[in-house]
């Protein structure tokens, strides 16, 4: 398998010359379990840890490898094992507030072309969480499309209501049907799919992502599980994992996301909601809350029914929570660096018993 079909671009290439130099060859992070790592190269995969000097210098977790980045290697043990020495820059990123109260970032996967934002039409559909998705996506500068799943539990009238649901939200991006049971729409799904490119999914516990994996590989290769009857999922895939598909293409495979906090996400948010950032830029008051201050453009695009006041309030919403988690985080992130806290809590993590 070439690195070109293992997602390296010219830009990326450019900067593996730059960084890798002449004793260090370039792979690819298929995996990520703790503090182990597999990476992939035109031979194959091997098992690589990060050396202690790269441990020693990176100043947050988010400069540690994820899935999908491309890193500066050296082989040991006759190529059986490798040692990881520098991460290259990252193309594109999906990252997320760590779950729970921490203010930390948390780096999901990198070089991603398109990120299938994954919602079952049974049961998981839910407005609120796609716009995270979506800002999610457009903050690490990915490309979004809306697969709905599971349109084999459904009438073709719900699944049009629906699709209806998300156009009225201003998305854009393309919507793809998907039944795994019956296999409608998973050609669209690997048509959408070229060689060389990086994909992930993204979504609830569930909703069918590694079926659908399972589907596009055309074997049962990895394990799925059943949903509750309320159609909630038992969180079966544990890890990340970068998948080749013989066709052509890389999916990364993820386990279902319970919280999606925002942190650092305001790029993202803006570009989501264009349409009221545009609206904005003729209230009266720069710093307009659109409340009630008088001159407020984008109250007049509600009173006109151009936009509704859900989604205003739940770009508020999502803006609110990324400016106070942003806060937060610059003032710890000093604090951290004062204090040369993170080596020390990355080698416990390492070390210690651990949590996935
Ligand atoms: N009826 C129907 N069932 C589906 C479809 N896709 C997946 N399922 C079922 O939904 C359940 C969950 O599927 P998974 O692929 O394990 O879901 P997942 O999104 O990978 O979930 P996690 O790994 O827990 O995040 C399984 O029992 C699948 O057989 C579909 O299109 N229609
Ligand atoms: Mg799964
Ligand atoms: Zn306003």
């Amino acid at each position: 398998m070439k690195f070109s079909e293992l997602g390296l671009d010219r830009w990326l290439a450019d900067k593996a010359g730059e960084l890798c130099g002449p004793d260090l060859s370039i792979a690819r992070i298929t995996a990520v379990d703790r503090g182990r790592y597999l990476i992939r190269d035109e031979g194959g995969e091997v098992p690589a840890e990060l050396t202690g000097k790269f441990i020693h210098l990176a100043e947050s977790s988010s400069e540690l490898p994820c899935v999908g980045d491309w890193v500066c290697v050296h082989y040991r043990d006759a190529a059986a094992q490798a040692s990881i020495h520098h991460l290259l820059p990252r193309r594109s990123f999906l990252r997320r507030k760590a779950a729970g109260r921490d203010v930390e970032l948390q780096m999901i996967a990198a070089n991603i072309d398109v990120a299938f934002i994954v919602q079952s039409c049974h049961f998981d559909f839910n407005l609120r969480r796609l716009e995270r998705y979506l800002v999610m996506a457009r903050d690490g500068h990915i490309e979004p499309v809306v697969l709905l799943t599971k349109t084999d539990l459904v009438s073709p009238e719900a699944l049009e209501q629906l699709i209806g649901q998300i156009r009225l939200m201003g998305v854009e991006a393309k919507i793809v049907c998907v039944s795994n049971a019956t296999g409608a729409g998973v050609d669209q799904v690997r048509a959408l799919m070229a060689s060389g490119k990086t994909y992930c999914l993204l979504g609830s516990s569930g909703v069918g992502k590694t079926t659908l994996i399972n589907r596009l590989l055309g074997e049962d290769a990895l394990e799925t599980g059943a949903v509750s009857h309320t159609g909630e999922g038992r969180h079966t895939t544990t890890r990340r994992q970068l998948i080749v598909l013989e066709q052509g293409g890389l999916l990364i495979d993820m386990p279902g996301m319970r919280e999606l906090g925002m942190l650092g996400a305001g790029e993202g948010i803006e570009e989501t909601f264009a349409h009221i950032s545009a609206l904005a830029r003729g209230c009266r008051y720069p710093d307009c809350r659109h409340d009630s201050e008088p001159g407020c453009a984008v109250r007049a695009a509600i009173e006109r029914h151009e936009l509704s006041e859900d989604q205003l309030q739940n770009y508020l919403k999502l803006r609110d929570e990324s400016e106070f988690h942003d806060l937060s985080y610059m003032d710890r992130r000093k604090k951290d660096k004062a204090f040369g806290r993170f080596v020390h809590t990355y080698k416990k993590q390492k070390d210690g018993p651990g949590r996935k």
